[in-house]
């Protein structure tokens, strides 16, 4: 199978993109590279050194006869995005290309305006491009678990069967999302799922839960394979960001009472994820969702699995919340339609902690102690991004 991966320079992107490559497709990565651009902008960089693209792939060439093409594109350029599919002419594209930090998109106005600019467009872009050059292509799309937010109600899997006032129908699940990042997320299913049912195209948006983890058995081969790993208040998640704060000796940043839960996932099941989603398109014409997440925590729980697996002394402290979300509440999501398609997940284990916290040790003298702080505050319209 042709497969175009857009964003495929990114924390998720690159391991993905050699996942499928080892499973025999032809694979093409699309990226305007933007996310380096956002380490100048914030002045941090991945804990783990990462090598520029063509050097990516050409070690992964010498290391495995296997050709991964590159196109530098801007997905909000609309002729460029459409040369790019018209020249790769993919089966399957998988759009993880977006800014994808809710801390970025709550820094200012421009912030915001980048955010959704970028990624809705983006998508639009990459529709229009479908319906225009080849609508069979199918479109598997990186959605998000927080595009939901936390309803006192099961959370299906994209759709809800609704009875009101005698009458019944199926609609999309209701969204609440939790910033305007996470909002951008819900524009692109509307928009995706308007264009399956007028144009008949073929989508599957995976609503992803919070990634951890940094290395996928591809990855690992070689250290110029090696995929970012994000420890700042903007960019890092939280997870990836207690293992550094642990081996840091730094206090593990729960922010408000820590009862907030979260769907999660291991990078290893994200890149099986794609890889089965995409061996197994949705029919023309299906807006096909599935919550790609395996298992849920609240905050707290991650700091003490954290703290358990780590050999020294790890603290814990309870920060101001810079967010406003709901610190306790109800949590049940329907996460078993990639477990019907294939996937098999790996539980949050103490193996895997302890990688990371090998992983961690080794860098951490490219630490910067300042970018840990959360200094973005959703109640404000006009945040610094670095200490004053
Ligand atoms: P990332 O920022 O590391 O990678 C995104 C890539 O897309 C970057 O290489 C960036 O340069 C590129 N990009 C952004 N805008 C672009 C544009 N206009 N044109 C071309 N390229 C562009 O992010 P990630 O962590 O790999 O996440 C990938 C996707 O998965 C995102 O859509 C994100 O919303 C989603 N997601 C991520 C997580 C997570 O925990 N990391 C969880 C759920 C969903
Ligand atoms: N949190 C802390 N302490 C920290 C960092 C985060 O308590 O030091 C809390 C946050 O308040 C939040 C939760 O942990 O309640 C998750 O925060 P996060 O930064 O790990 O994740 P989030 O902002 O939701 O975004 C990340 C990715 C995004 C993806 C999303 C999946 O950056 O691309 O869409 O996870 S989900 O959360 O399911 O929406």
């Amino acid at each position: 199978m042709r497969i175009l991966i857009l964003g495929g320079d990114g924390y998720l992107g690159w391991p993905t993109a050699l996942h499928l490559s080892e499973r025999g497709h032809d694979v093409a990565i699309g990226d305007n590279f933007v996310r380096r651009q956002y380490d100048h902008e914030m002045g941090v960089e991945s804990l783990v050194p990462i090598e520029p693209l063509h050097t990516r792939t050409r070690v992964w060439r010498e290391l495995t006869g296997l050709s991964i093409d590159t196109f530098v594109v801007d997905l909000t350029d609309a002729a460029a995005t459409f040369a790019m599919i018209e020249q790769f002419r993919p089966d399957t594209i998988i759009h993880f290309a977006e800014q994808r930090a809710a801390p970025y998109s709550m820094i200012d106005r421009e912030h915001a305006v980048y955010t959704q600019h970028n990624n809705v467009i983006g998508t639009l872009n990459v529709l229009y491009a479908i319906q225009e050059l080849d609508p069979e292509i199918h479109l598997v799309k990186l959605g998000t678990m927080g595009e939901y937010g936390t309803p006192n109600i099961e959370i299906e899997e994209g759709w809800l069967d609704v009875t009101h006032k005698g009458r019944s129908d199926r609609v999309l699940y209701p969204k609440r999302p939790g910033s305007f990042y996470h909002l951008s997320k819900v524009h692109d299913s509307h928009n995706i799922e308007f264009a399956c049912r007028v144009w008949g195209l073929r989508a599957t948006d995976l609503n992803q839960g919070v990634v951890y983890g940094q290395q996928t058995s591809q990855t690992a081969i070689d250290e110029r394979l090696a995929t970012r790993f994000d420890y700042d208040a903007i960019f890092g998640t939280v997870l990836n960001r207690f293992v550094v704060q642990a081996v840091l000796g730094e206090p593990l940043t729960i922010y408000g009472e820590g009862g907030q839960t979260r769907g999660v996932i291991d990078i290893r099941d994200t890149v099986e994820c794609l890889r089965i989603t995409s061996e197994q398109p949705a029919a023309r014409g299906e807006f096909r969702v599935f919550n790609q997440m395996t298992e849920s925590f609240t905050v707290t729980e991650i700091a003490k699995v954290v703290a358990t697996a780590y050999s020294g002394e790890v603290g814990i402290e309870n920060l101001d919340n810079p967010r406003v979300e709901s610190e306790m509440h109800y949590y049940s999501v329907v996460h078993s339609g990639l477990v019907e398609l294939g996937l098999t997940p790996h539980g949050l284990s103490e193996t895997l902690i302890t990688s990371m916290f090998e992983v961690a040790e080794r860098y951490k003298g490219r630490v910067d102690r300042d970018a840990l702080l959360p200094l973005v505050n959703w109640r404000r319209t006009a945040n610094r991004i670095r200490p004053s």
